[in-house]
This record gives structure tokens, sequence and C-alpha cells, in this order.
């Protein structure tokens, strides 16, 4: 599948990750809009919002765990922060992900 952020998981585009477990990773987002922009994937391809199903509640406790382990790691709980989702139009890599933004940012996602 040709898809970039499989690749980026599967190592065919060498990357670093923040964090990485079983079921997902954490990188800086390529073209950030705040001081703090990463990106939270899980691992398995899922399309986006719209196909998440009635399993994915395992999934979606470690995504905001791991966003409250994040804005410890980074000292934000006193400063603003956010995780967003885009779907429909709004999403332009077709591979579910939730951005976390801190400090201040440029513009919304
Ligand atoms: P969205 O519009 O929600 O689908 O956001 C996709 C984000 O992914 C966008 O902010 C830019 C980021 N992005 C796209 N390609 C790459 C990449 O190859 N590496 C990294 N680190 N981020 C990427």
């Amino acid at each position: 599948m040709d898809c970039i952020f499989c690749k980026i998981i599967n190592g065919e585009i060498p990357k670093e990750f923040d964090y990485e477990s079983d079921s997902l990773v954490v990188f800086p987002d390529i073209n950030p809009s705040a001081d703090l922009h990463l990106l939270i994937v899980p691992k398995k391809h899922i399309g986006g919002i719209r196909d998440i199903g009635e399993n994915s509640g395992n999934l979606l406790a470690e995504v905001y765990q791991t966003v409250n382990q994040l804005v410890k790691d980074h000292n934000l709980s006193d400063n603003l922060y956010r995780v967003v989702l885009n779907g429909g139009k709004a999403q332009h890599v077709p591979h579910l992900h939730f951005h976390l933004l801190g400090g201040n940012w440029k513009r919304m996602v």
C-alpha cells in the first residue's frame, strides 16, 4: 500500500520516533503548526475516523494515555495544548493520526 505513514512505521522511510509501543508511534510533524507538533500514529493502517470500529477502544485509550504522558514530558499542562483529529477534506494523509499541538501555534492544522 502506498501510504507514507505505513512507510515510516515499517522503516522504509527512516524516522526517529519520540515514542513507540506495540500499537503506535509518535514523531514530529514535518510541517509544524505549533512550538510542539507531534503526530500520534497507530501502527495498524486505519484510514481515518470513519474506519474506527467497535474494537478500537483499547487503541483510543492508549492514544490518550500517550497524549497525557507527552503533555507531562513537555511540561504542557500549564501551557496551551490541543489534540486534533482531522477528517474528511481536512485530512491529508489517509492513515489515522492525532496531532498534539503545544505552546503557541501558527495556524490550525
Ligand atoms: P492531516 O491534514 O491531519 O492529514 O495531517 C497530516 C500531517 O502529516 C501534516 O501536518 C503534515 C504531516 N506529514 C505529511 N507527510 C509527512 C512525513 O513524511 N513526515 C512527517 N513527519 N510528517 C508528515
